[in-house]
């Protein structure tokens, strides 16, 4: 087969790229990296040396493609279907590609700061860095809050590499700090993303990896059920 992915059903980076794969059926081999496994992190380094997931592998063209907003932006130009994740016009195009930014940094990343400390030796957490992180997590609350008052999808009508972003950062991090009594227009995008067929396709994969989840409380497929408004 063509392409490869390298990746982990609970990594949530590696949910953005399975989403855009589903989104238009592209086939592809599945390469799960184990990465508490010593041979399957060797081999995933001597694929990509710098061991983050997801990585896609296309053997065609013989690239390695790394970053998940890479290999979506790769596979749209590549690998076009009908969900196009990245808009022609050039001001809708660059909305996208700041609110994937917005995702990643302001929600994946506090998101992950968080459930990493969980796995850090004892003696050697962060809890200021933490609170920094919670803290930030709620500002990109308010600020998405806003933002879907009145869309559909990330930027508007079209589901885009930003909403790919948005459906795994949003998933894990109302379950690390819930928004769902809160946000109510947060609560019900999260909602709009998960029945979206890609995501609850990933959704359904990663299921049997939650309890690997490090916090007590652990991921769940049950939606939110906050009743859209439009
Ligand atoms: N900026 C990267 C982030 C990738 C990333 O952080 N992946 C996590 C899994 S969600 C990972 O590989 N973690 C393993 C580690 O840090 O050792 C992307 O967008 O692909």
């Amino acid at each position: 087969m063509a392409l490869k992915l390298y990746f982990h059903p609970l990594a949530s980076f590696c949910h953005k790229a399975l989403i855009a794969l589903y989104e238009n059926r592209i086939a592809f081999e599945r390469i799960i990296v184990d990465l508490r496994d010593e041979a399957s992190r060797a081999a995933f380094r001597a694929v990509w040396p710098m061991a983050k997931m997801p990585v896609l592998r296309d053997e065609a063209r013989n690239r390695t493609v790394a970053e998940s907003t890479i290999i979506i932006e790769f596979l749209d130009a590549h690998y076009p279907g009908p969900t196009r994740f990245l808009p022609a016009d050039v001001d809708r195009a660059w909305q996208t590609r700041m609110w994937d930014r917005f995702y990643d940094h302001y929600v994946q990343e506090p998101m992950q700061k968080i459930v990493a400390d969980r796995l850090r030796p004892e003696g050697k957490t962060d809890a200021y860095g933490v609170e920094l992180a919670k803290a930030q997590l709620q500002q990109a609350y308010g600020v998405i809050e806003r933002e879907m008052e009145s869309k559909t999808w990330a930027i508007g009508d079209d589901f885009t590499l930003a909403d790919c972003a948005a459906a795994p950062a949003l998933f894990y991090a109302n379950t690390v700090v819930p928004f769902a009594e809160t946000h109510k227009n947060l609560a019900v995008y999260l909602d709009r993303l998960m029945v979206r067929p890609s995501f609850a396709r990933v959704l359904e994969e990663a299921q049997p990896y939650f309890h690997l989840f490090p916090l007590e409380r652990k991921p769940t497929i049950a939606r939110l059920g906050r009743v859209a408004n439009r």
